[in-house]
């Protein structure tokens, strides 16, 4: 409806999840339903650094950074991660503090409060173009986040 923005303002804004952030701050015009997700894709390293020999050290420098925007914690327990493909990474028991980052690496290694490993043995998340998505227990989209064939990280 708001023609006047344009339309590559528009895009872009839905290349990510079509809302919020970038430029704007919090609350404008947001409906209940999106202010629900708390947590949201902060950022996406997709191309790990290095070649991608499979190292478990290269497949953990692959991660997902969730951020929970309010100042609450969030139980995380049966929210997942989940890319194009349907790979799809659950959380078992955890809680996210308000105002905190958890970093979901692609490998393996120990949990603790600010890391957790998916503990796949290949990459997950395609260096040339995929689609991070963020689901609630239930399965609904509570985030999303796509980028192209450039570049090695996104910021959502
Ligand atoms: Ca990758």
């Amino acid at each position: 409806m708001r023609r006047s923005e344009g339309a590559s303002r528009g895009e872009e804004a839905s290349r990510c999840g079509g809302r919020r952030r970038r430029g704007g701050g919090r609350g404008a015009g947001g409906d209940a339903a999106e202010a629900a997700s708390a947590v949201q894709i902060y950022r996406v390293y997709y191309d790990s650094p290095g070649s991608d020999k499979g190292s478990n050290a290269s497949l953990n420098g692959e991660w997902v950074q969730l951020f929970n925007t309010s100042k609450s914690s969030r139980n995380m327990k049966g929210v997942k991660v989940r890319d194009k493909t349907g790979y799809t990474y659950t959380f078992g028991s955890f809680t996210l503090k308000g105002r905190k980052s958890v970093y979901l690496h692609t490998g393996r290694g120990s949990n603790s409060a600010a890391h957790r490993y998916w503990g796949r043995k290949r990459y997950v998340w395609n260096n040339t173009g995929d689609t991070a998505y963020l689901l609630y227990p239930n399965g609904r989209v509570a985030d999303k986040c796509s980028w192209g064939r450039t570049g090695s990280s996104k910021y959502c």
